[in-house]
């Protein structure tokens, strides 16, 4: 053991790539070694003191910036974890996570994060805007520039489809077509990703990993054939893990999931998170409208008059259903 060993002024300076139960594994950054390291004991006493079982994973996240030292048997120990910048979080499915009285809990994917792109497939599986909207709602209550990737352009049989990337183009965010069998298609978001820490994320089966692999072939990342019974994906990427292909990029990829929600919306706020409903929220009649049902609504005026786009009102209506009314959190 190096002589150091008990000076905490030698602590490296490092950036989680890879979170698991009993290894987190750090990245140097300043010379880019990785290892994998432990928690020190005292984050095993704030788990007590919690009274809960929780697990390194719990505790520490893809993305987390750590001091920790390294104890020269190939391993290390996180000694702090600095304060994170933002995260994206989701609520935790609905079994897995449910704690005693089958609350859900917040579920953090990934920590300091400069960009979120929302990866859906214009087919196969079949694009869905109410899914996107979901994914974009998310990365923009964690204060997260976030931006869309519509992957597998090639499977677009109808000019049709060019609705949905003016739309959002519309709402001011950035949509990449792509597709891996068009090179040409991912240049845009080649250098989109320079110099950044970037997130995937996305339903299963849209392309995610196939589409840094096709960017960055050293990764090799695994991908599987979306089965053609269900148009759903096989959930192939089965942790979040960060990769590097150059000194200052990084790059993560994610287990697609099949919904989600977002954590922590309340349904008065929810219309905020639809940027273009926000200039019609304070002409509704009453304070507190949902837009749902009352008169005098503003946004549901402006569905009619055509200024909003009723697959949009549709998206938030739906949504606006499911966030449960006495929020705990
Ligand atoms: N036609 C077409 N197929 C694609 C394209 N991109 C990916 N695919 C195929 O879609 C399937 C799923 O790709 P993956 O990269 O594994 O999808 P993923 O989003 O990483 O899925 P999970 O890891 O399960 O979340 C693979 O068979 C890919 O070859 C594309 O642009 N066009
Ligand atoms: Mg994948
Ligand atoms: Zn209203």
């Amino acid at each position: 053991m190096p002589y150091y060993y008990f000076s905490t002024e030698v602590s490296i300076n490092g950036r989680v790539i890879r979170a698991e139960i009993k290894y987190c594994y750090i990245r140097n950054i300043d010379d880019g070694s990785e290892l994998p390291c432990t928690l020190k004991g005292k984050f095993k006493l704030d788990y007590r003191q919690k009274k809960e079982k929780l697990t390194t994973t719990d505790v520490i996240v893809v993305g987390d910036t750590v001091a920790y030292d390294d104890l020269g048997d190939g391993t290390g120990l996180i000694t702090s974890i600095h304060p994170r910048e933002n995260y994206l979080a989701r609520k935790a499915p609905k079994i897995k996570g449910a704690g005693k009285r089958g609350e859900r809990f917040e579920q953090i994917l990934a920590a300091n994060i400069d960009q979120f792109f929302v990866v859906v497939s214009a087919d196969q599986p079949q694009f869905n805007n109410k899914t996107l909207d979901r994914f974009l709602i998310t990365g923009d209550s964690s204060h997260i520039p976030t931006h869309v990737v519509i992957n597998k352009i090639d499977l677009i049989e109808d000019d049709a489809f060019d609705f949905w990337p003016a739309l959002y183009e519309d709402l001011g965010y950035e949509c990449y077509m792509t597709s891996i069998q068009a090179p040409k298609s991912l240049r845009a978001l080649r250098e989109k990703l320079q110099g950044k820490i970037s997130l995937f994320w996305g339903p299963s089966g849209v392309g995610k990993s196939s589409i840094l692999n096709e960017l960055f072939p050293e990764l090799c990342l695994r991908t599987e054939t979306v089965s053609d019974f269900s148009n759903k994906g096989r959930h192939t990427t089965t942790g979040v893990y960060m990769y590097t292909p150059s000194g200052d990029t990084f790059v993560i990829d994610t287990p697609g999931v099949r919904e989600i929600e977002p954590y922590g919306i309340k349904k008065e706020d929810l219309a905020h998170y639809f940027t273009e409903f926000v200039p019609y929220i304070n002409e509704c009649k009453y304070n507190r409208c949902t837009h749902e049902h009352e008169p005098g609504c503003a946004i549901m005026e402006a569905v009619e008059q055509g200024e909003i786009s009723p697959e949009r009102y549709d998206s938030y209506a739906r949504l606006l259903a499911t966030i449960e009314d006495d929020l705990y959190f």
